[in-house]
């Protein structure tokens, strides 16, 4: 007996599986399960949350081979990026060769854990043959008006030098999401990717994403920020109409003063005749204040449901980019707006009482909820959503109007490493594309500076205009790396396809991903740009899908000892470190066995170890039944245990369709120890045993899948088991489910008749029964022979054991 080493038969099978082209999918297939992990980031080298990621996506994708289905299962690198610059300067050599050497680092590591990918259709972003897409793209969707260039505040970090998107903007600090330093405005001309174009169908095709789950769908939700309302024009003193956005129009009864945003043309207007309106819009204004700051200018405005004159207040809390950058105030029904009523000593009149209650005391809290209108003339008795629709359709000049959060897609960085932009501008002709003849615009060798290296190179600077033929001068700006992973899974499917991103055919055939996993950190902006740029494609006719990812499963974190495991915390796990001491397998199958894919887990090495036994035992079982195969029937055992197996391989089946895992690795492992108990007690039948080894290695061998080739092969085969068919069973699950509900409730009465009899310890006798003996062990038990009734079923020492 040899015993399990993995170092021994890990390579060997990387190795085999790569000489017989395993992993390759036919271009030819019709459909295929097409089973993606998020491809990560070339930071340098593969963490344990890569790791996570892929061994779930890998063994999801065996398992759908073992199903007998032609699999995609394909991995690439996201290589542009602001990071790589960074390393590039620490490093003293330039982003190219840093990326390209994180590149074969991160592959090794993956083919070491023992990834099945298929590497004939592995992309890198910042190789000029992908990055040319992404200017054929950027063109695409000039032509049909989804971009624009704007001159607009951006977000800029100072440390970075670069703008950032607002999904690069985090917390109520504002720091850079790469940096933490806090990020400042500037008014660049930027190009946008109009985004917001698809605002209502990026909300709407939510419904339907029912394989994504609820929580990504709701951030989704929340960042587009989709609001029904209206629009309301109020007479102010001055200036004529201006308009506000509310969605609380039942309450403009109760509206005791108009406030305007300080960046607004009219706060600007009045500021330069009013010093006090000056000095706060200059001075004190503070959007991210904890209070609601504000200055009276002098006057009013209308309420035209009222007709009363109000104050008019420039506010910092109202912000120029939302609705109309004007609104009507309640202080009754409006948090904000009463504490600022309350500093201001402005009138608090509540409008809308609970449906069955008492008028709240809105001079101590805002009532915020819906309800039922008072102290609103005609309209009071009805409740909140009818008087908005009469509301509506009354108030002269009112109309219904839709807001969103969400902002157009700013695209530009003027960073080095990343897709030039394919854009010449010119004196005479503007902004002008560069023509696809001259794709890909390649990036030039790289130069060392401080501020962006493509401003520094004359070469490339210096062009041609493509209409006039003037000198011109090329665009400078590079692409937010979330364009080239906005796309990526379709270049997967024609890796070489030269005339457009992607084979328009086949993506129809194969795509949507039937199955994506990865960072829940991605839920809003990879996520959506991605399901934004596939609507887009689609209606350029390119595509016939309207959704990316068909089934989306969110991985948790790995933690040590309850922390997230990060470099910056110092607790971090390398996988390469396991992989040496115990193997990709043990890695694999700890990984799973911890927790089902969505939750987070504490990395232990206790867990490390047990996953370590299990294979060690799983090992010794076949190696035993190999050298030394019993010879008897098992007697009645041999039903039951059979029955077992066929519940694993239905539990398992299950619990890989679902994803979850753990369900079937735990039945698993029930089954080596009951295999153990059989063989003690019994002299088991060698069919039985052959198939429940052969069932506990196909099951694994999704997650454990070195060392279950090698078993499979100790039992006699020489086909691969990620190539073998999934084990098949007798019966569906839920009637296996019941029969072993029955065999729990024989139990249960054996436990009782034997404790009523007084055999001794009833757990002894509370085996594994099956439903026929249940009268057996009645009779037995009557007759009051307690080790009878033992010897009888099985031997003494199996019921103890149990
Ligand atoms: C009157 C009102 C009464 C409102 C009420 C709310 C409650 P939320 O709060 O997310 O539902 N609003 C409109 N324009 C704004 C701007 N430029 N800056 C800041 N706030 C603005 O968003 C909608 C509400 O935000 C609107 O409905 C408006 O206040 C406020 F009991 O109008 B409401
Ligand atoms: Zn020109």
């Amino acid at each position: 007996e040899r015993g399990y080493d993995p170092s021994a038969i890990e390579t060997r099978w990387q190795r085999a599986w790569e000489d017989e082209d395993v992993f390759r999918t036919p271009d030819d297939a019709e459909d295929v399960s097409y089973v993606l992990g998020m491809f990560p980031y070339t930071s340098g080298s593969l963490h344990m949350g890569h790791v996570r990621n892929y061994t779930i996506t890998d063994a999801f994708a065996r398992y759908k081979r073992m199903q007998g289905e032609d699999v995609l299962h394909p991995m690439g690198w996201d290589s542009f990026g602001l990071p790589a610059e960074n390393a590039a300067e620490e490093r003293d050599t330039n982003p190219r060769e840093w990326t390209l050497s994180c590149i074969e680092t991160m592959r090794e590591q993956m083919d070491a854990m023992g990834f099945g990918y298929d590497w004939d259709r592995e992309v890198v972003t910042c190789d000029p043959e992908y990055y040319r897409w992404n200017q054929w793209l950027f063109k695409q969707f000039h032509e049909e008006g989804l971009v624009e260039r704007k001159a607009s505040e951006v977000n800029w970090c100072p440390s970075c030098e670069t703008v950032l998107a607002d999904e690069q903007v985090e917390g109520d600090e504002e720091l850079c999401w790469r940096c933490d330093t806090p990020v400042t405005q500037r008014n660049l001309d930027q190009w946008f990717f109009t985004i917001t174009d698809y605002a209502d169908e990026l909300v709407d095709a939510l419904d339907d994403l029912e394989g994504w789950p609820d929580s990504v769908r709701a951030m989704q939700r929340d960042w587009i920020g989709r609001q029904h309302g209206a629009v309301v024009p109020f007479e102010v003193e001055g200036y004529g109409e201006v308009e506000i956005f509310t969605t609380r129009l039942d309450t403009i009864h109760g509206a005791t003063f108009f406030a305007l945003a300080p960046d607004s043309d009219i706060a600007r207007d009045i500021a330069e005749e009013d010093e006090a309106v000056a000095h706060f819009i200059d001075e004190e204004a503070d959007p991210d204040g904890d209070e609601p700051n504000g200055v009276a200018t002098g006057l009013t405005a209308t309420n035209p449901a009222t007709g009363e004159e109000i104050p008019v207040f420039v506010a910092d809390f109202v912000l120029s980019d939302v609705g109309t950058g004007a609104l009507m105030a309640v202080p009754a029904h409006d948090e904000r707006d009463h504490a600022f009523a309350t500093k201001k000593d402005v009138p608090i009149e509540p409008v809308v009482k609970p449906e069955d209650g008492e008028v709240p005391d809105v001079q101590e809290e805002a009532y915020t909820e819906d309800g039922v209108l008072i102290n609103s003339g005609e309209y009071d008795g009805l409740d909140s959503a009818e008087a908005r629709s009469r509301l509506e359709e009354d108030l002269p000049g009112a109309r219904h109007d839709t807001q969103y959060q969400l902002r157009d897609w700013g695209v530009s960085r003027q960073r080095y490493w990343g897709t030039p932009i394919p854009v010449i501008h010119c004196e005479e002709c503007g902004p002008v594309l560069v023509p696809d003849e001259d794709l890909p615009v390649e990036l030039p060798e790289f130069v060392q500076t401080t501020g962006n290296p493509l401003e520094e190179v004359e070469e490339f600077v210096e062009a041609e205009c493509p209409d006039c033929g003037r000198p011109a001068r090329r665009e400078t700006d590079t692409m937010d790396t979330f364009v080239d992973s906005s796309w990526y899974f379709l270049r997967y499917i024609s890796p070489d396809f030269e005339d457009a991103p992607f084979d328009t055919e086949r993506a129809n055939d194969w795509m949507p991903v039937d199955q994506y996993v990865g960072g829940i950190e991605h839920a809003v902006m990879h996520l959506l740009y991605s399901r934004f740029v596939t609507k887009a494609v689609a209606d350029m006719d390119l595509l016939d899908h309207r959704e990316p990812f068909e089934r989306l499963v969110t991985q948790g974190m790995v933690l040590l000892e309850g922390e997230k495991m990060s470099k910056s915390k110092g607790n971090v796990v390398s996988p390469q470190n396991i992989v040496e001491e115990y193997g990709a397998d043990t890695a694999r199958l700890f990984i799973m066995q911890a927790a089902r894919p969505e939750r987070e887990f504490n990395w232990t090495d206790e867990g490390v170890k047990s996953s370590h036994q299990f294979l060690d035992h799983l090992y010794d079982a076949v190696e035993t039944f190999v050298a030394d195969p019993p010879t008897g029937d098992g007697g009645a055992v041999t039903e039951y245990v059979d029955r077992e197996v066929d519940y694993l391989a239905a539990v398992a089946e299950q619990s890989y369709e679902e994803m979850t895992f753990t369900a079937a690795l735990r039945e698993a492992q029930e089954i080596l120890s009951l295999l153990d108990r059989y063989g003690r007690y019994t002299d088991p039948d060698p069919g039985t045993v052959r198939r429940a080894l052969e069932t506990v290695v196909k099951v694994l061998a999704p997650v454990a899948p070195h060392v279950t080739e090698e078993l499979w092969r100790e039992l006699g085969h020489d086909d691969f088991v990620v190539e073998a068919e999934w084990p098949a069973f007798e019966g569906d699950l839920e009637t296996l489910e019941r029969e072993r509900t029955l065999i729990e409730e024989t139990r249960e009465d054996v436990r009782q008749i034997v404790e009523v009899a007084d055999i001794g310890d009833p757990a002894e006798v509370v085996i594994a029964v099956a439903p026929e003996w249940k009268h057996e062990a009645h009779e037995l038990a009557r007759e009051f022979d307690g080790d009878n009734l033992v010897g009888e079923i099985m031997g003494r020492e199996q019921f103890r054991e149990y």
